[in-house]
């Protein structure tokens, strides 16, 4: 099916890059083009490097590529070579297909592309002695020859991608020799993507693969996007979101979901599908969906052979089943092993997997019960089921026992399940963490989790979660299969969103090839690829990603409680409250007394008593339990002291006024980089880190008064509920404006906004009445997910700023999520000089306003425009 001609793929792939057969030293071709828009490249960027460092002397470059095999994904990692060297080399080489012994012409120096068997054929001294496993590689240098070899072709093609990154960071090959193998078998991405081109919490524009119920006719970005992924060692992607629609089941939508499956083909990575248990009842003509149904067991074999026809390398199917309204096997009275069971005996034979997710829970729990506990689900759910599975099913773990929250302690599942394969399913796109629209580099949050230590006896040796999930039997367990699932969600702008957003998925992939390398080192060689070596470039964007998870925690969900955002909205903003006194046991158990779930032992759900002794002992006691998950394990008073003697309430002020400072700071950070990294990037990501430090504002005020107003105790250095410089919009002098109250409260300054209805403009004015001097001027208003309402702001009748309200924050109402700010810098302000905001609603976005807030600046010196109007489009 695949194999055309022994090398015809290559020939095509080298028409396609121009360079069949063309000798070295040709003038490098034009920079890595974004032929298919924003983003395009990521950090497979290839950007020029010191070619010295690498090879030393310029004779040492190779200007040759000969791969040994025919197959595709050897074609690929030559094609993918040629793109590297003339990307970072300036070098156009001369590729060879096929081993004829007399191709080499003698004293160049070449890249030798082949598995392990060709390399033995071709000449056996160069091949390892040692056997390389599936998907593995090594690279090595005899003289000069540059040895990629596979254990098979895919490993061959990582190898090529490997040699490329030791180049982009500049690494000296000289003693190159480099022996590398993925860690478990299971590395896939999880896309939400829904038929009709919307992502379920995708952040990144929509989908690539879907538009309208139909596949998309283009299926290049798919391509492009399996060529990311294979960069990284990713090899399976689930294209459709966990809440399926099942028509994407039918018989011609499989016909054009084959087509992206060749789109993936060529870089190695398998398409897979996630589908519901009801689809022989939904699609088929069954009256029924019980798993041990043999009709349904039977439907299922057809619907999986049909697949196979179609896509001979299908990698399976992905099943959220009993979670969050989705049919599942409970309304037989079956278990989710009866239902993964009747997938996993269809797909078996063709070598087919079930990843059923173990986010199964009742969303309809009891807030009043004290015992009930979501956090509870997974275990008590699946952890009755382990040995019942069939060996090719995998059961996928959320990382943490709730819902991809800032912070959540490991999920004890990870222990629960000895004779089950098990994978960690972790969450790249920022759904409860920002969403893009704030920095969050997630490997260190993940690294705790994988690193994780599950064994049973303080005396045991180490256990970590990452040995659990690797497929491999280790302290007596037994597993077949294992590995790393991340939700990623990219879609057509820049892939997430954000550019920085990417290191997420870079890292994501980095981690399941080896998840001991350091959060750090990653980031490390993510912004090498992305933006080059210059030291400054690395330092400041490092530093900016490895503070960036404990800067979003501090304002957004301190001390384990969780994001403490609108739970039952957009997840985005602050509302705390939403987690309360609702079936969906997100619950932060805040009263007028103290905050935090009881889930001990001794007096609370009982949840503790799911991890190993170890562990059990250290989370149940308030001497041991770390204080960063201290509300999750345990209810406090406000007054209760932590490690450094701080207590729970002055801690819950103080770490978000840190968090938002912090935040703030990395506007100027980022400033340092202009001119030192691409323009667009440059802009892209101001613009967001300028919205972060607005946001970030919003989230420290609601929150620090929400907790204000549940404890009644006061901010020790009194600035929760003190803003200097602050002027209330519905205190001003109001010309058509009206002031309307904002929910929840504590989401708009004063709790009240001000909106303008049925007039086409309407003002808020104050005079200025404190000294002559320069000043920052910030109007926080709304931005809601509809309309493009416009702003003016004025000084003395002069126009300062202009700007639309076009960001469409993800909240149709004024609240946390929608509220966001536009600064002035530099204003010069005299006494009596009037400030007046003019807003124009658009629809039914009534350009509201919330409040102004002045304050003192530099002065016209800093690097921000003076005083100037300035008109955004
Ligand atoms: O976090 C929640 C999300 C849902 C998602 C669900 C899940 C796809 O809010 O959007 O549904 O988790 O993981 O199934």
């Amino acid at each position: 099916m695949l194999l055309r001609g022994r090398h015809a793929g290559l020939l095509c792939v080298l028409a396609l890059l121009g360079a069949s057969a063309v000798s070295a030293q040709q003038p490098a071709a034009s920079p890595e083009q974004e032929p298919l828009g924003p983003g395009y490249p990521a950090w497979l960027a290839y950007n020029p490097v010191d070619a010295s460092a690498v090879f030393g002397a310029p004779e040492s470059i190779p200007d040759t590529i000969v791969v040994l095999g025919g197959d595709p994904l050897e074609h690929t990692a030559a094609g993918e070579l040629v793109r590297g060297w003339r990307g970072m080399l300036s070098h156009v080489p001369r590729v060879i297909a096929g081993p004829t012994p007399e191709s080499p012409r003698a004293g160049d120096s070449i890249v030798v592309v082949g598995t392990q068997a060709e390399l033995r054929q071709w000449r056996p001294a160069l091949a390892s002695g040692k056997a390389l496993g599936p998907d593995a590689y090594r690279l090595h240098r005899a003289g000069n020859l540059f040895v990629v070899e596979g254990g098979d072709d895919r490993g061959a093609l990582y190898g090529a991608f490997a040699l490329l990154r030791d180049i982009a960071e500049q690494h000296s090959l000289r003693a190159l020799d480099e022996t590398s193998q993925p860690w478990a078998a299971i590395r896939w991405t999880n896309e939400w993507d829904n038929s009709n081109g919307t992502i379920e919490r995708g952040y990144g524009g929509p989908s690539f693969f879907f538009k309208n119920g139909h596949v998309m006719s283009d299926v290049s970005r798919a391509a492009a996007y399996a060529r990311l992924l294979s960069s990284v060692g990713i090899d399976g992607c689930t294209i459709n979101n966990v809440n399926a629609d099942p028509k994407l089941l039918l018989p011609e939508n499989l016909k054009a979901i084959a087509r992206i499956a060749d789109a993936f083909r060529p870089y190695g990575v398998r398409l897979s599908m996630s589908v519901g248990v009801a689809s022989p009842m939904d699609i088929g003509d069954l009256p029924t969906f019980d798993p041990l149904d043999p009709r349904v067991a039977a439907w299922w074999r057809n619907k999986v052979d049909e697949i196979y026809k179609l896509i001979p390398d299908f990698g399976g199917f992905l099943v959220k089943a009993d979670s969050e309204g989705q049919p599942g096997p409970s309304h037989y009275g079956r278990s989710p092993a009866d239902a993964a069971n009747v997938l996993a005996k269809a797909l078996a034979p063709h070598g087919g997997v079930v990843l059923y997710r173990a986010f199964v829970y009742n969303h309809h729990l009891d807030w009043r019960d004290p015992k009930a506990d979501r956090a509870r689900a997974a275990y008590d759910i699946f952890h009755p089921l382990d040995g019942k599975f069939e060996p090719n099913v995998i059961v996928q773990i959320k990382y943490g026992p709730i819902d991809f929250q800032v912070r959540e302690p490991l999920s004890p599942l990870f222990a629960g399940l000895p004779h089950t394969n098990e994978a960690i399913e972790l969450q790249i796109t920022q759904e409860y963490l920002g969403q893009q629209r704030h920095l969050v580099y997630l490997a260190p949050m993940w690294k705790i989790t994988l690193d994780g230590d599950m064994r049973s006896s303080v005396s045991a040796p180490p256990l970590p979660v990452r040995d659990l999930i690797s497929g491999k039997d280790v302290d007596g367990q037994h597993h077949t299969m294992g590995g790393f699932v991340g939700v990623s969600d990219v879609g057509t702008d820049h892939w997430l969103g954000n550019p920085l957003a990417l290191a997420n998925l870079y890292a994501f992939g980095r981690l399941a090839w080896n998840p001991t390398l350091s959060a750090a080192a990653i980031s490390d060689e993510w912004t090498r690829l992305t933006f080059g070596n210059d030291p400054q470039v690395r330092d400041v964007v490092n530093k900016l990603q490895m503070d960036s998870w404990h800067i979003y925690e501090s304002y957004t969900g301190p001390l384990g409680l969780g994001t403490l955002t609108d739970i039952l909205g957009p997840h985005f903003g602050p509302d705390p409250q939403s987690a309360e006194n609702n079936g969906w046991g997100q619950w932060i158990r805040a009263d007028h007394e103290g905050v935090g779930m009881d889930r001990t032992v001794a007096t609370g759900t009982g949840y503790i008593a799911q991890y190993p002794p170890p562990l059990e002992k250290e989370y149940e006691s308030l001497k041991t339990c770390p204080d960063n998950l201290l509300l999750f394990m345990h209810h406090v008073p406000y007054t209760h002291r932590l490690r450094d003697g701080k207590t729970v309430i002055q801690y819950i002020y103080d770490t978000h006024y840190w968090g938002a400072q912090a935040a703030a700071a990395q506007v100027p950070a980022w400033e340092s980089l202009h001119g030192k990294v691409p323009d667009a990037t440059y802009e892209n990501v101001l613009k967001r880190f300028i919205f972060q430090a607005g946001h970030a504002i919003v989230w420290r005020d609601a929150i620090t008064k929400y907790f204000e107003r549940m404890s009644g105790i006061p901010d020790n250095l009194h600035r929760v509920g003190h803003y200097s410089g602050r002027m209330e919009a519905e205190d001003m002098k109001l010309d058509g404006y009206a002031p309307v109250d904002i929910k929840p409260s504590e989401t708009a300054s004063g709790a009240k906004a001000v909106v303008c209805r049925d007039r086409a403009s309407c003002s808020v004015s104050t005079v200025w009445n404190q000294p002559d001097g320069w000043y920052d001027i910030a109007v926080q208003y709304f931005d809601l997910r509809r309309g493009e309402s416009h702003f003016t702001l004025e000084v003395a009748g002069r126009k300062i700023d202009a700007w639309r309200a076009d960001e469409n924050l993800p909240d149709f109402r004024m609240n946390g999520s929608s509220s966001t700010r536009q600064t002035v810098h530099n204003v010069s302000l005299h006494r009596g000089d009037t400030l007046e905001i003019t807003g124009q609603p658009d629809g039914r976005e009534l350009a509201p306003l919330d409040y102004i807030e002045v304050t003192p600046s530099h002065g016209p010196s800093a690097s921000h425009a003076a005083n100037h109007p300035t008109e955004k489009k």
